[in-house]
């Protein structure tokens, strides 16, 4: 079986420091819990910023200091900024870290209820914009899909050019809106991808380790962290997205596969 490649979501954009005191904000904070999580075996680092005070930010200046300080901690590790956002935020805000020139970044598949009256919305025009703007400059997209018909969406898409292939999805399981996190579900979508295709999967809450588990068993690729999960067991806090990794690793060694580091993940994901 393929290495396994492990993304940390270090930061996200609704979980606070009230959710968890150790959820990032400022851009050292950034840095340092993609360094615990880049230490603990992390390869990728899902990257979402904030202002000082926790306010979710697209801002390209921004994210250009929080990759300069990872990059200057964790000098090989694969940075895949969010162009996902916020809730509300408009495409182009969206879309400005994709200018920094990142290897990947997130390309969600589409519209999806998110809690209360929170819509996270990605049309299929917005999902054409992304792809197309990725492929212009020569960036992977992370096929974020939070149930099946995302899925679809994706492979019409790459038929009419805007996402090439190998794909790369995310398989986000658990989200109040979305497709649930139960082995039935993650068998269906794992087989519904095309042959040559890879996932990740991003069990959300107390899902996290489940899923973690069993994409680990069925060569897919694990997403743990604060943006999915704040918690390292049932009602305890995790001390860092480190401590999420290392749970992670040690599944991993249990059920016999091996770390990719990031040149691997590249190999991987076809990167280089
Ligand atoms: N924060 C969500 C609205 C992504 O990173 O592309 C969107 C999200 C997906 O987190
Ligand atoms: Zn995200």
């Amino acid at each position: 079986m393929e290495k396994l490649i492990i993304t940390a979501a270090i930061c996200g954009a609704e979980v606070t420091k009230e959710h968890n005191p150790s959820v990032p904000y400022t851009v050292e904070e950034i840095a340092e819990e993609a360094y615990k999580s880049y230490k603990a075996g992390a390869s990728i680092i899902h990257l979402h910023v904030r202002e000082d005070d926790g306010t979710p930010t697209q801002s390209k200046e921004r994210f250009s200091k929080c990759i300069n300080a990872i990059k200057e901690r964790c000098p090989d590790v694969i940075i895949q900024p969010s162009t996902g956002g916020a809730v509300g935020m408009t495409n182009d805000e969206r879309l400005q870290p994709i200018e920094l020139l990142p290897e990947m970044a997130t390309l969600d598949c589409g519209t999806c209820n998110f809690g209360g009256d929170d819509i996270f919305i990605n049309t299929e025009n917005t999902i054409k914009y992304f792809g197309k703007r990725m492929i212009e400059l020569g960036i992977k997209p992370e096929l974020e899909v939070f149930d099946k018909g995302m899925i679809d969406m994706a492979l019409r898409l790459q038929k009419k050019g805007y996402i090439s292939i190998p794909m790369h999805f995310n398989f986000v399981m658990g989200v109040n809106g979305g497709i649930s996190a139960s082995p039935r579900d993650l068998v269906f979508m794992a087989g519904s991808i095309p042959e040559g295709s890879t996932f990740t999967v991003s069990g959300i809450g107390r899902n996290q380790f489940t899923m973690a588990a069993m994409s680990i068993i069925m060569g897919g690729h694990v997403r743990v962290g604060f943006e999915d999960n704040v918690y390292i067991s049932k009602g305890i806090p995790a001390s860092s997205n480190g401590e999420l990794v290392e749970k992670v690793v040690r599944l991993a060694k249990e059920l016999n596969r091996e770390i990719a580091s990031p040149e691997e993940a590249r190999t991987i994901l076809g990167l280089k």
